[in-house]
């Protein structure tokens, strides 16, 4: 039984994730909003008109982080802020990301409906790329407000199609002035306490038959770019012991990482999400090959455990002269990119969380995330905490993502609670 002083409209709230799934919409039910893209300017101009409406005030920072705001009746008290990303993945699903965004727009509505004053104020921002999929790493406009970037890191961030960051940025007209980050903390908007809404990404919840997650953590990711340089050469006439074939090397190393992960199981992950061949002809043996690894554990030991398997492996037998075939596989070369630690968030906002799903009237379960998310870096910097509504199948980065409304409006009102307690 619900004991909440507002009840959220959830009606309102799927009408409005499913209004804003339309721009980007792709054939197969899916969005395509990638960072930067025309597709995500829209999305971003829809959700600052949306909180416009309800009187909020608006901030772009030099990330392109966008923060709405609605004012506390405490000046001196730091907001209580609610947020996620609205950038997709090139065939991402409606809700990841856009979920947590629309419930603090939700959150933002209720509140105007009922007039409630808040001692602190409260925010609903839109973390920018926080994919990674155009410009890795993930998480970079979370990660520069929170410092663990430099500004002109994450502005001249490379993309996978040539531009950059900052390049797209200006170009859809979010290039903010707000100072974003800073190593002094000096230069950054400020936050109270951060609540990330989100879909699970996960099968954990819906197994259980659970409505509500409270999120206490976050598993450790490390993402590698690598590149097999070998020889391109006739499919045909080139014998296989004067082959230097990149592709084959490739195979060898995307098993290994596979094995890495499940001599770890069930916590262990290893994923090759992208690859691709030089001349990419299939009758020309492959003379170069680019792939990336993403590497995940729950414990900061096991995930540094996995990173020296991959290393060692490049470096052993696997690879170079074999015997007694005589001919040479090239030698992978990986460069690590990217380190997200195992993080813990703060107590405050984890018994916030809980207390809110349960003042909604359910019974929420503690779960750690798979999948990272912008509440990582924000808790570098701020009492940070999430909250998971399940999702089908566990799926997701993938256009049949589905939820269910009743999910959706349980995880709003439990996330308006927990905002309402912090806030005053
Ligand atoms: O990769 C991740 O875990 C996040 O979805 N960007
Ligand atoms: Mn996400
Ligand atoms: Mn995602």
């Amino acid at each position: 039984m619900s004991t909440s002083p507002y009840p959220v409209n959830g009606g309102r709230l799927w009408e409005t994730l499913h209004s804003l799934a339309e721009i980007g919409a792709t054939p197969a039910g899916g969005v395509a909003r990638v960072a930067l893209t025309d597709e995500d300017r829209a999305g971003r101009d829809q959700f600052v008109a949306w909180v416009q409406e309800v009187g909020c005030s608006v901030h772009v920072d030099q990330m392109g982080n966008v923060f709405a705001r609605r004012e506390g009746t405490d000046p001196l008290r730091a907001p209580v802020v609610v947020g996620s990303h609205l950038d997709s993945q090139p065939t991402g699903g409606k809700y990841d990301g856009a979920y947590g965004v629309m419930v603090g727009l939700e959150v933002l509505r209720v509140l105007h409906d009922h007039d409630v004053s808040t001692a602190a104020p409260i925010e609903v921002v839109s973390w920018t790329n926080e994919e990674g999929a155009r410009f890795p790493p993930a998480m970079i406009g979370s990660g520069v407000y929170a410092g663990a970037f430099s500004l002109n890191e994450g502005l001249a961030a490379p993309g996978v199609d040539g531009t950059t960051l900052g390049g797209e940025l200006a170009r859809i007209g979010y290039a903010g002035d707000e100072p974003c980050g800073a190593p002094d903390g000096a230069g950054r908007r400020p936050i109270g306490h951060y609540i990330e809404p989100h879909i699970e990404q996960g099968p954990i919840l819906e197994a259980a038959e659970v409505t509500l997650g409270t999120v206490t953590g976050v598993q450790g990711i490390r993402w590698y770019d690598v590149l097999i340089e070998g020889q391109s050469a006739h499919a045909g006439s080139t014998p296989m012991e004067h082959r230097a074939d990149a592709m084959v090397a490739a195979a060898r190393l995307v098993c290994e990482a596979d094995e890495i992960a499940a001599r770890r199981a069930p916590e262990g992950r290893a994923t090759v999400g992208t690859l691709s061949a030089g001349a990419g002809s299939r009758n020309t043996v492959a003379g170069s090959v680019s792939l990336t690894v993403d590497l995940r554990h729950p414990d900061a030991a096991e995930l540094e455990a996995m990173h020296d398997e991959l290393l060692a492996f490049a470096d052993g037998p696997a690879f170079g002269p074999q015997s007694p075939s005589g001919r040479s596989i090239p030698r992978p070369q990986i460069t690590p990119i990217w380190y997200s630690p195992p993080i813990v968030f703060d107590p405050v906002v984890v018994d916030a969380v809980r207390a809110g799903a349960t003042a909604a009237g359910f019974e929420p379960v503690d779960i750690t995330s798979g999948a990272g998310h912008d509440a990582c870096y924000v808790s570098m910097v701020a009492p940070t905490g999430m909250l998971f509504i399940p999702c089908a199948d566990g799926l997701s980065h993938n256009e049949a993502e589905s939820i269910l409304p009743q999910h959706a409006r349980a995880g709003a009102q439990a996330t308006l609670n927990a905002v309402l307690s912090l806030a005053d």
